[in-house]
């Protein structure tokens, strides 16, 4: 059963509403984050399962998996019937929620690669302003290790920065936003941005807009692990667009431009 309880007071919706990005400290209770811990060691272990690499260096490897929930029964009960649906809907201000997907983000210890600033709409074939991702520590996430940072209102700014790759190649950090001449070309350089980075504690969430701009450093501890498990929701404005440039792995046959989104893969899990 979903809990009946508010979670979010005023202030804290507000703050997300306004910066797009709200730290919530303690979101998930110690055994999700035990449950989730060992989901997520069990998919990253067998050899033959859809774990994918985003970067393997040397020393460390930075690694991802996507929709664990449709073929897993602990990610499932967590995407569907957690706090997780409510959380959403209470930030997006929206009487009913689909779950979009959900997704891995590994960098093991030595995984030194940043990811690259980027905002998360201009990948996925939906359109509408209630998109958002929980991203939940499942580790203590120190600037040493992987923490994010967000570029304050830039939920605002209409802006598709979509680089060219996620980490490996630096010098292949294009976005279309660079192209289009909207900010300099190394966020590097970004010194007058108002960007927050986020420490974290295991079970902590970070609840963001689907078009607030963020990056993470890489894992240069030797022996801590950064293991992040997003969990991404949409309301009730949101509609499919299968426009070019989306991931092709995204893409719903069963849904036609326009519609509304809920079906058997983003099903509808508040109303
Ligand atoms: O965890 C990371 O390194 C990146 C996460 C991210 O970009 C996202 O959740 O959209």
């Amino acid at each position: 059963m979903a809990p009946s309880m508010q979670i979010f007071d005023t202030a804290a919706v507000a703050r997300y509403n306004d910066v797009g990005v709200y730290h919530a400290r303690g979101l998930i209770s110690n055994e999700w984050v035990a449950r989730l811990r060992a989901v997520i060691d069990s998919e990253l272990s067998i050899k033959k399962s859809k774990h994918f690499a985003f970067q393997e260096g040397e020393t460390g490897r930075f690694l991802g998996s996507q929709d664990l929930w449709r073929t897993d029964e602990t990610c499932r009960e967590f995407c569907t019937n957690s706090t997780l649906p409510r959380a959403a809907a209470e930030m997006l201000g929206s009487d009913e929620v689909n779950l979009f997907f959900d997704h891995l983000f590994v960098k093991e210890p030595g995984a030194s690669f940043d990811t690259s600033w980027h905002n998360d709409v201009p990948y996925w074939p939906i359109k509408g302003s209630q998109i958002l991702s929980i991203w939940i520590a499942l580790d203590r996430v120190t600037r040493e290790n992987g923490a994010l940072s967000f570029i304050n209102g830039s939920h605002r700014w209409n802006a598709k920065v979509q680089p060219a790759t996620f980490g490996e190649k630096a010098d292949q950090r294009r976005s279309m936003m660079e192209l289009s001449g909207q900010i300099p070309a190394e966020l590097g350089d970004y010194s007058s941005l108002d960007i927050d980075t986020f420490e974290m504690e295991a079970g902590d969430a970070l609840i963001f807009d689907g078009k607030t701009i963020h990056q993470a450093g890489g894992n240069h501890s030797t022996n801590m692990r950064r293991r992040g498990y997003v969990v991404r929701y949409t309301g009730d404005d949101v509609l499919y667009d299968p426009r070019p440039g989306v991931h092709k792995m995204m893409l719903e046959r069963s849904l036609a431009p326009n519609d509304r989104i809920t079906c058997e893969r983003f099903p509808l899990v508040w109303s």
